[in-house]
């Protein structure tokens, strides 16, 4: 059974934090430590810590991370100038909390990679 991180917690809303969206399959929230004008992360509710843990029937939640990605780019007006989605994976990746999640991350230009 993989570790509960504090992003389940966030999902059930016990603890704070800036929830933007959330359905039956997905939770969006503010990062906490935003590293651009927009920085969101969009999460499964299931939890799945890493990609190397994605199975077939996480695919319906996994396609959920991209249309609720679209629709906050959308409503944070960075649609057409464009944003980065991120998802970190391990110890190179840079991943810190093992519970996947999308970064989407823009409002300004980006550049090189960033995560
Ligand atoms: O990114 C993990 C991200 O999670 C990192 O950008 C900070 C963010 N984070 C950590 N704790 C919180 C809480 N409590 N609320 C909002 N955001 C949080 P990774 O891809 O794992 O490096």
């Amino acid at each position: 059974m993989a570790q509960e991180t504090i992003f389940s917690k966030i999902i059930r809303r016990e603890i704070p934090a800036d929830i933007l969206y959330q359905d039956d399959l997905v939770t969006a929230f503010r990062d906490i430590n935003p590293r651009a004008p927009t920085h969101i992360l969009i999460v499964p509710n299931v939890l799945i810590p890493t990609v190397n843990d994605v199975e077939p029937e996480h695919e319906l939640a996994l396609g959920r991370l991209f249309t609720v990605a679209r629709k906050l780019a959308a409503e944070a007006g960075i649609a057409e100038n464009g944003y980065r989605l991120i998802m970190n994976c391990n110890q190179h990746g840079g991943q810190e909390v093992y519970h996947i999640h999308m970064h989407l991350v823009g409002g300004k230009a980006l550049g090189a990679m960033v995560a």
